[in-house]
């Protein structure tokens, strides 16, 4: 349904000749030059789900070359998609058609660190399990964890605003990035490598680069606090038989656990069986159930931490609303607890082709919207659980419970229209029903710009499309995702 807007132009040999004369020649990966191959993997996401044709890959490496880079675009006309990791989930990081991909994978040093603040300055293109590993030496953490850190790099962590496994105790990135330099569409800089906690001295203007998803301008350094790594972590492994016993062992744990807790994730049977099947990773469960909850703590004395969480444990036993409960005895089964959790998406992935839904919805109705779509689907006997020869194989359900945050999986033999269909636009309505968000943390991009207004007012996209007529006039920035021209309108302002 999407054509090519033929107000951008296409690429020439005197395109390319620029991008050559101010670039490292291997950094310029060009079509001309019989580069198809190498170009696939920059135009096709992680999950195979979507594909652009671009003919042109540029790497630049340091801020000035992004900026010779994105100035040439702007004036030319040029669509441009920032590229980072290339690990996101909605098609927001590869080309619709034949933008040219400007990644910031060669841009991969650390710039300073300094141990008394914990504050990390570095390159949008440094991995996550890089900077984790640069931290953790050094007796710090990043405040951001996620299954995907060996691929996904910080610059487009930011420009997504990825939650991940850590939110729960170490917040949000508007709160742990203090200073971003990011490249404007123009070849502005705006340098605000900030290493100050707090700082009220006008506009944030650099909160508006978190989760712009590269639709405003191209993050090229971060600076983020990183806080001491724990010196006591526990992890608790349970099972429970119903979703309100899910939310009395979460209230318990809030209640017990307070200041220590840092993470408290769930994944059921349907993604479990999925685990199960696919990875063969049981231990050390032994028998099925509806729930499985995953509970981390982080504090600064052992002694004390095991105190808190036996007392906790003592308290939702006496309630009996566990079937089964693990404290990992080391470091190695805290690990495998979280490889357990972190697998399930890596699982439903292997079921077939996945649905992918990452929702923000209250507590009290948050599992609800699985029970929901399982019905709808069975209703219209897409899905018959059990029954291999259905057209949706499974509907799984995991996330981050602390943070109200939901990933729906929905795996089928391939992506139809007949399921999309099926799916959207109910889940966005179900969705904003029961006042929640479209995304909770995996963002819009191309999959779900045009139903923004299930989850933002039109008063709001309408600020927002001013903030992106003020700093992209052009409109090079990421075309035809985020906030696209068409938006599905939502039921009611
Ligand atoms: C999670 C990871 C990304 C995915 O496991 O919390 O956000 O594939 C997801 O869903
Ligand atoms: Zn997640």
């Amino acid at each position: 349904y999407l054509k090519r807007d033929e107000k951008y132009n296409r690429l020439t040999e005197e395109h390319v000749n620029y991008f050559k004369s101010i670039l490292p020649k291997e950094n310029v990966i060009c079509s001309f030059d019989d580069s198809e191959k190498e170009l696939l993997k920059f135009n096709v996401d992680w999950m195979k789900k979507y594909r652009g044709q671009s003919q042109l890959v540029l790497l630049p490496t340091c801020t000035e070359e992004v900026s010779k880079c994105l100035k040439y675009c702007n004036d030319n006309k040029l669509a441009v998609v920032p590229q980072s990791g290339n690990s996101g989930l909605v098609g927001g990081s590869v080309p619709v058609f034949d933008e040219i991909i400007i990644s910031t994978k060669a841009m991969n040093k650390i710039i300073d660190f300094d141990d008394m603040s914990g504050v990390l300055i570095c390159n949008a293109g440094c991995v996550l399990a890089d900077l984790e590993a640069y931290a953790s030496e050094r007796g710090f953490m990043i405040p951001l964890d996620m299954g995907s850190k060996k691929y996904c790099c910080i610059g487009g962590n930011v420009s997504s605003n990825a939650g991940g496994l850590r939110y729960l105790r170490y917040g949000s990135l508007h709160s742990n990035v203090l200073g971003l330099e990011v490249v404007l569409p123009n070849g502005q800089i705006i340098e605000n490598l900030s290493r100050l906690r707090k700082d009220s001295t006008g506009y944030d203007i650099k909160q508006l680069f978190i989760g712009a998803e590269g639709t405003l301008g191209i993050v090229t350094n971060v600076a983020i606090s990183t806080p001491r790594k724990p010196k006591a972590i526990n992890a608790v492994l349970l099972s429970t038989n119903s979703w309100e016993n899910v939310q009395v062992i979460y209230k318990k744990a809030k209640e017990e656990l307070q200041e220590i807790i840092s993470a408290f994730e769930f994944f059921d049977e349907h993604a479990y069986s999925l685990v199960k099947k696919h990875m063969n990773m049981t231990a050390p469960l032994k028998q099925a159930n509806e729930f499985y909850i995953l509970i981390e703590t982080h504090g600064s004395n052992r002694e004390h931490d095991d105190a808190k969480l036996n007392a906790f444990l003592d308290t939702i036993k006496k309630l009996n609303v566990v079937q089964e409960g693990y404290v990992s005895k080391d470091d190695k089964q805290t690990r495998s607890f979280w490889v357990m959790r972190e697998s399930v998406p890596v699982a439903c992935s292997m079921n077939g082709a996945v649905f992918k839904y990452d929702l923000s919805i209250p507590m009290a109705t948050l599992y609800n919207v699985a029970v929901d779509m399982r019905k709808r689907l069975m209703e219209a006997n897409v899905y018959r659980p059990g029954d291999e020869t259905s057209e949706v194989f499974n509907v799984a359900a995991y996330g981050h419970i602390g943070d109200g945050n939901i990933h729906l999986n929905i795996s089928c033999k391939n992506y139809s229209k007949k399921i999309t269909d099926l799916i959207e636009p109910y889940i966005y309505e179900w969705t904003q029903e029961h006042n929640g968000v479209i995304s909770g943390e995996h963002g819009l991009g191309l999959m779900k710009g045009a139903y923004l207004g299930y989850s933002k007012s039109s008063v709001m996209i309408d600020i927002m499309q001013n903030i992106k007529n003020l700093l992209d006039p052009n409109n090079i920035m990421n075309p035809y995702k985020y906030l696209p021209k068409k938006m599905i309108t939502k039921l009611s302002d």
